[in-house]
């Protein structure tokens, strides 16, 4: 990635300590909640397949004529020198409504997978003692971003937010901001080259412009101890950080505080909760509004208040015992063309089919972060969530380079969320080798999660150890990650891959070497809604309801079972899936079909959760 070489602004480049999470220097936490302008919309585009404008790589044949960041006025500059020369006019470019992946815009650009420069103009008239704060909620992969033709920062990692302070490079009136995204992934990048789902290259999530005071709040972080008791820390950012009275309110509890911040800009709070507190279930989601005022900042948000924790082979929520009746998801909305671009009404669909029509209380937000709108809906319609972040099969986990990008997107991920009540559990890892360099990187990463988050659990999506003996198939979880995690995640597809037999899955012995709670994270098989089978083939709907009859049955058999979550409640683009009849670019292991069509095995997994609803 010589390209990232680019000099970054210091609000770009991660905050390093000692063995401590790498934090990013603006945290914006409820952003959204802020007064804000969303640059959702046209923005001009232009392709960029050999990256000739990214700036570092043709440092030593400079070519002005390339530079698409610059805001030169190509066309003033054209029309007043006629051997001006330009291969590009960003001005003039064809636009592309932001966000949304760049691959479902245009059928020329379905499989680009490289540069695309984009560009747009915005208004801003900051006053004296203001900053300028420009929000990116997910680009995909890298990102240089450029205001007024000047370096603002760059970023790597296509699923959580950064903020850039470009307060020292706008001016008062019309700005431009343009952006140069690379979607392509290297051998150390998060996930790496392969993985099992579409390019989704570009904007998929909006950029957000905000004006805030010179000293303001950066992050706030509140949650619920067992000893009944509210801990908050809101941190200041700006000149006038230390030092600064804070206040805190919760006003349905009637709960106000004030707090001074010490020299790191933190104000403590540690609330006595009142009698008629309602906590945070799925059942009940109650959320609070609580408001953080300092100086002249505040900042509100809505928050549910509940306790998870582990008892030997038990989750408990609020101390009592939950079992996990989820789903996977990958973040797409309902159609034939996703680009990725998760908004409230195509979230709230995906989320009411799992609420609803399957009686789930969990899902597992795979295999990177989703969007803010879902981790919000699920606080709001009651539903738990397991968050991860891109650490995906073949990592390059001996590479100090990628595992400070994942240290980085794991403390993105959990400042974004971590007032979240749904958030229950972060992941760590989805199938990754058990070797050395791995157990390194993944501990690195569930320790990092502790000290940002120590109110949560840790898991990781496991590959399990399968022997035969007499005819009895036998699953191990013995994995040197299981002393480090809270929760056993084991990814199973026995009578899908390999050579199992379907007729043995009820049978399969389960066993982990330490009494913790064991989920099965993934099992499914594929089926193409509308394809039925006398003989119940593989494709079939037949063939997959039969499967989660069968794995059902095994899990029921399983005394250490703490929850589920089957790939995958939806059909989802993957060019690893080039079946011409089955497939054609689909992992086919949705209960639904890529338009909402239920499947058979829907019913099946909805019947056997509204068994086990408490
Ligand atoms: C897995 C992966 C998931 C794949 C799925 C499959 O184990 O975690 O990303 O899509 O299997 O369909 O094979």
């Amino acid at each position: 990635l010589a390209a990232l070489a680019v000099p970054a602004r210091a609000s770009a480049e991660p905050v390093v300590m000692a063995d401590a999470p790498l934090l990013p220097a603006i945290r914006l936490t409820a952003a959204l909640n802020r007064p804000h302008q969303d640059l959702s919309g046209a923005w001009a585009y232009s392709k960029d397949l050999y990256k000739t404008g990214w700036s570092t790589l043709m440092d030593w044949k400079p070519n002005r004529g390339n530079q698409r960041f610059s805001d030169v006025d190509v066309a003033a500059e054209e029309a007043r020198d006629r051997y001006a020369l330009f291969e590009y006019d960003m001005q003039n470019a064809p636009r592309m409504a932001l966000p949304g992946a760049w691959n479902a815009a245009l059928p020329q650009l379905r499989y680009y997978d490289g540069l695309i420069w984009f560009q747009r103009t915005f208004l801003v008239s900051p006053k004296p003692g203001e900053r300028v704060l420009l929000r990116f909620e997910a680009v995909n992969y890298v990102t240089q971003v450029f205001v007024n033709g000047k370096t603002a920062g760059a970023h790597e990692g296509g699923f959580t937010p950064f903020t850039l302070d470009v307060t020292g490079l706008v001016r008062d009136g019309v700005n431009q901001v343009t952006l140069g995204v690379d979607s392509s992934h290297t051998d150390q990048s998060v996930p790496p080259r392969v993985t099992d789902w579409d390019i989704y290259g570009g904007v998929t999530r909006p950029v957000r412009l905000f004006v805030v005071p010179d000293t303001f709040i950066d992050d706030l972080y509140i949650r619920y101890t067992p000893e009944g008791r509210i801990l908050a820390e809101a941190r200041l950012m700006g000149p006038a950080s230390a030092g600064s009275d804070v206040t805190l309110s919760l006003p349905a509890l009637k709960l106000m505080a004030r707090g001074r911040t010490d020299e790191t800009g933190t104000a403590h709070f540690d609330l006595k909760a009142p009698r008629g507190l309602k906590l945070w279930t799925p059942e009940s989601p109650t959320l609070y509004e609580v408001t953080v005022t300092a100086g002249t900042d505040s900042l509100s948000d809505r928050v549910g208040l509940r306790t998870i924790a582990v008892k030997g082979h038990q989750i408990l929520l609020n101390g009592k015992p939950v079992f996990l009746r989820g789903i996977c998801l990958h973040e797409e909305e309902f159609g034939s063309n996703p680009a990725r671009n998760m908004t409230e009404p195509a979230s709230r669909a995906l989320l009411t089919e799992v609420k609803h029509g399957l009686n789930g209380n969990f899902v597992r937000l795979s295999h990177y972060p989703h969007s803010e709108v879902t981790t919000r809906l699920a606080d709001e319609m009651g539903l738990l969530v397991w968050s991860e972040i891109p650490v995906y099969w073949a990592v390059a986990f001996g590479d100090a380079r990628a595992l400070t990008t994942a240290r980085r997107m794991m403390a993105e991920n959990i400042l974004r969320d971590r007032n979240r009540a749904s958030i229950i559990i972060w992941s760590v890892g989805n199938e990754t080798p058990k070797t050395e360099a791995r157990n390194h990187f993944m501990g690195t990463l569930a320790d990092d999660a502790k000290r940002l988050d120590p109110s949560r659990l840790t898991s990781a999506a496991l590959l399990v150890n399968k022997t035969k003996v007499d005819g009895v198939l036998h699953a191990t979880i013995d994995d040197p990650m299981v002393d480090k995690l809270d929760i056993l995640s084991a990814n199973t597809y026995t009578a899908w891959y390999g050579n199992d037999r379907l007729e043995d899955v009820p049978a399969i012995k389960w066993s982990a070497p330490v009494d913790k709670p064991l989920i099965f994270s993934e099992f499914g098989a594929d089926a193409l809604a509308g394809f039925h089978a006398p003989d119940r083939r593989k494709f079939s709907e037949e063939f997959q309801a039969d499967f989660y009859r069968a794995t059902l049955a095994n899990a029921a058999t399983v005394p250490i079972l703490a929850g589920l979550s089957p790939w995958i409640l939806k059909d989802f683009q993957t060019p690893r899936r080039e079946h011409p009849v089955y497939q054609n670019g689909w992992n086919r292991k949705g209960l639904l079909s890529e338009t909402g069509a239920r499947k058979q095995a829907f019913a099946v997994l909805a019947e056997w959760y509204s068994q086990r609803a408490i």
